[in-house]
């Protein structure tokens, strides 16, 4: 198939390298790199491939021998040297190419940032700095020379000499090419050191640019609580004697767990309280744990092949998402992790771009670092946590890094050891490896003489390329509430694994009240009749956090749907909502968590749905209008909590205060619909930490006012281009529909505009796809001008090009005149020459 690739073809790489020593001779425009692979034939009569592309070849030999251009194949995809030419036993190859790192704008592969050199290797970056078999199962130990003027000269592993211009590296362990990394620049540390629990003695680096030391003391905290954590939850001590963190400006993703060298994205550093905000700190800490857990689920024990991505993501996801819930208020991260869940990844697995989390075909593996992969990955991985239990969970672990430690592995693999642990057969659990969708149950139940039955039926809805969707084994985690609110049954996992099942539970002494899917047990939609007094009721009473905040959500939604549809809104809904605003004893982040409205994309795919065409600029007026309602109602509570609940004292980033701050903005932003704006610009005005400032800036915009706010913020921050991105954000997300795509254009046509640089594209553009009603204006300007950003980034940053292109993932939702503007738009796209193979592959799927 035309540039396919396929699980199905998998096959051993034919050549082992025991060791490959490079040499940069780093020049901005004419990078030289000399590489040394010692190689040993695996299976004779098999030819040599290493991919490389955008390569100058300077010279090859092999044992010393000059190749010339009849001994070897070179075309743009790389460099094949023929069986025949090849000796039988172990040789050794050297290769020395050219390559320019300044002109580099894809970012991928070695490129330059602000004057400094960095590398991103995952997933195929590797074959733009050198000849290589660049696939994650060939593993060698990596040398490595850097000469260069530059005062710090960073790669993986350890320091083994350094002189003037010139720095050795050599790393222990084998990896594959996609975890290399080298950094070169004038950059400043801030160290600490971590004891392993073995008596290891690690130092610990985070280097910035100079000037941006004083933003870096949150994320080393950050890195030593992981590594604390990684040892106490999983027995895993870090390998290596020292490990650095380089920040960079210019970076596809959020960060790179490079062996030893993890590269970040600066905005996933930096931060003090003037300018970033709880939930960045909230992030910040995340992904330096992230990246960390990857040392052993990800580098220590890799993918065998790129399909087997959610091998290492899925897990590593699913390991920070449950250190965040022990260092912060575990109910309120998974509240978190649900809501980003179903917004994301539902909307991937309900459009154009399903896949599973472990795709059998790609074109652009780029293209597949997706919820899906990521998000639904690790929901997977809790799902088995909550078949097996802790013990079992953790006996599974502890083999699993037994038995792999230092190999590529599959799916299979990591089924296998939860097989064998358990003595369980897993093959209906697989499935939700291999195929896509999201599961739908609906619960019908009965209630005599004491015995509750429930009746739980599950269907899949087809997805592109999967008709036939057999039942999936499914933890369902239920509870049982007496009607005066007490807990009969305490949470129960129920295992479905027909398409329809009946569970009974006896002696009852009344009809109770059921919490199904308790904290989220397994990523389905749960279908089942229910009324506002019920949902009202487990709001108020389920002793399971995310059971209660969903049954406030549910009403939320289902208040809205009416809403948007032009009835009235529930009143269970609202009274709910004044009890929990009165409801000093709960949690203020989760009483926060409950009070913010489901967003208007959310309300969209609800209404889709169940049949009906959603109309976004109805969507908003009724989100607006139940805001607006809410205020007028309860406007005494909010303004008393919003009064009373203001934080005082030194800034800190922990879940207490940040809690406190975000109910404070939750009830400002109802208030903020009735009062004008006058309390948002008093806290603007007053604002001595940037949640507050840009908190209140966000609801000043999206009254369609703030000019002044805007202009003072601008003039304070101008010199902060990560701060701005928040300024640039609240513009593109938050500016009323009619105003916003001029809004975007005048603010991406601006002389300080850097669009080269994916954080200032994604704050933007990335603010722009989040504005409901503005980007699906039904006289398809919103799709318009995204798609002349998409084609003006695409020829120099592919990758983030394509990543954006989700944006038209829901086109389908919407009624037939926005269709029509979105595949035109879409086929804009797909007829422009030249397009990017990330990019064409995204419009395919899209417009398909
Ligand atoms: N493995 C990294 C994510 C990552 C993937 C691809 C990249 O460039 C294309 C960069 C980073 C992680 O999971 O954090
Ligand atoms: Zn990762």
């Amino acid at each position: 198939m035309d540039g396919v690739t396929l699980l199905s073809d998998y096959k051993p790489y034919p050549f082992e390298i025991a060791s490959v020593s490079l040499t940069f001779r780093l020049d901005p425009a004419a990078t030289r790199v000399l590489a040394t692979l010692d190689v040993t034939p695996r299976q004779p009569g098999a030819d040599m491939v290493l991919q490389g592309e955008d390569l100058t070849l300077i010279s090859l030999s092999l044992d010393g021998r000059a190749l010339v251009p009849g001994d070897y194949l070179l075309d743009e995809t790389g460099l094949t040297l023929p069986a025949a030419g090849l000796p039988a036993g172990p040789f050794r190859l050297q290769t020395e190419v050219e390559i320019a790192p300044a002109a580099n704008t894809a970012l991928e592969g070695l490129y330059m940032s602000n004057g400094m050199y960095c590398t991103q290797c995952e997933a195929e970056g590797f074959r733009h700095i050198t000849f290589y078999p660049d696939r994650p199962d060939v593993m060698s130990r990596f040398h490595v020379r850097i000469e260069s003027d530059l005062p710090v000269l960073l790669s993986n592993g350890n320091p083994v000499g350094q002189g003037p211009g010139w720095a050795e590296w050599d790393d222990p362990w084998p990896k594959p090419a996609y975890l290399f990394a080298l950094v070169a620049g004038d950059l400043r540390a801030t160290s600490g050191s971590f004891t392993t629990r073995s008596g290891r003695k690690v130092d610990l680096n985070i280097w910035v640019r100079p000037g941006d030391e004083d933003r870096c003391d949150f994320a080393l905290g950050a890195l030593a609580r992981s590594m604390t954590w990684d040892e106490e939850a999983y027995g895993r001590e870090y390998d290596l004697d020292l490990f650095n963190i380089v920040a960079v400006d210019d970076f596809n993703m959020g960060a790179m767990e490079n062996k030893g060298l993890n590269i970040f994205n600066s905005k996933l550093v930096l931060a003090s309280p003037e300018t970033a905000t709880d939930t960045d700190y909230e992030r910040i800490e995340a992904v330096i744990a992230h990246e960390y857990f990857h040392n052993w689920t990800g580098n220590r024990i890799t993918c065998r092949d790129w399909f087997q991505l959610c091998l290492k993501e899925g897990l590593t996801v699913y390991r920070d998402q449950s250190f965040t819930r022990d260092v912060r208020l575990g109910g309120l991260k998974r509240i978190e992790d649900v809501a980003a869940l179903r917004a994301r990844q539902f909307r991937e697995d309900a459009g154009p771009l399903a896949h599973p989390p472990r795709p059998d075909r790609y074109k652009e593996i780029n293209n597949f670092y997706t919820a899906t992969v990521y998000e639904k990955g690790a929901e997977v991985v809790g799902m088995l946590a909550s078949l097996l239990g802790p013990e079992g969970y953790r006996a599974a672990l502890d083999l699993y890094f037994d038995r792999h430690d230092g190999q590529a592995c599959t799916i299979e693999d990591w089924i296998k050891v939860f097989e064998d642990t358990s003595g369980r057969d897993l093959s209906q659990f697989k499935l939700w490896y291999t195929q896509a969708g999201t599961p739908k149950l609906t619960v019908t139940e009965a209630y005599e003489n004491g015995t509750y039955t429930l009746e739980v039926s599950q269907t899949t809805p087809p997805t592109p390329g999967e008709e036939v969707k057999p039942p999936r084994h499914i933890p369902l985690a239920v509870g049982l509430l007496s009607p005066n609110g007490d807990e009969v049954v305490p949470t129960t996992v129920l295992e479905l694994t027909e398409a329809r099942q009946s569970f009974r539970f006896e002696g009852l002494a009344a009809r109770p009240v059921p919490s199904l899917l308790r904290g989220f047990s397994a990523p389905v939609i749960l279908d089942r009749a229910t009324t506002p007094a019920e949902q009202a009721f487990l709001l108020a009473h389920d002793t399971d956090p995310f059971n209660r905040w969903e049954a406030g959500r549910t009403l939320a939604r289902q208040t809205l749907m009416a809403m948007a549809r032009g009835e009235g809104a529930q009143l269970d809904y609202l009274d709910a909502v004044g009890r929990l605003i009165a409801d000093e004893e709960a949690d203020p982040g989760f009483r926060a968590a409950c009070l913010r409205l489901p967003g208007e994309d959310e309300i969209a795919a609800a209404l889709f749905a169940r049949g009906d065409t959603p109309d976004p600029d109805a969507i908003r007026a009724a989100r607006r209008k139940l805001m607006k309602m809410l205020a007028t109602r309860h406007g005494a509570a909010l303004t008393r909590v919003y009064d009373s609940c203001a934080v005082t004292g030194p800034y800190s980033p922990d879940a207490g205060p940040a809690g406190r701050r975000a109910l404070r903005l939750a009830v400002l932003a109802l208030l903020t619909t009735e009062d004008g704006g006058a309390r948002a610009a008093a806290l603007f005005a007053e604002a001595t930490n940037m949640t507050e400032s840009i908190g209140a800036l966000n609801l000043l915009v999206a009254e369609g006012k703030g000019q002044g706010q805007l202009a003072a913020f601008a003039a304070r921050w101008s010199k902060d281009p990560l701060v701005m991105d928040k300024w640039r954000m609240a513009q593109g997300a938050l500016t009323p529909p009619e105003d916003a795509a001029e809004t975007v254009t005048r603010l991406g046509t601006a002389p300080e505009f850097d669009w080269k640089n994916p954080n200032r594209f994604r704050s933007l553009l990335g603010g722009f796809a989040a504005n409901h009603a503005g980007f699906h204006r039904v006289d398809g300007a919103g799709y318009a001008l995204y798609a002349d950003w998409l084609l003006r980034l695409d020829p120099l940053n592919p990758q983030t090009a394509a990543r954006m292109s989700t944006a038209f993932e829901t086109w389908r939702r919407y009624d037939t005149t926005r269709q029509a503007h979105a595949k035109t738009a879409l086929a804009r796209i797909a007829a422009t020459p030249g397009l990017s193979r990330d990019l064409a592959e995204m419009v395919g799927r899209l417009a398909g």
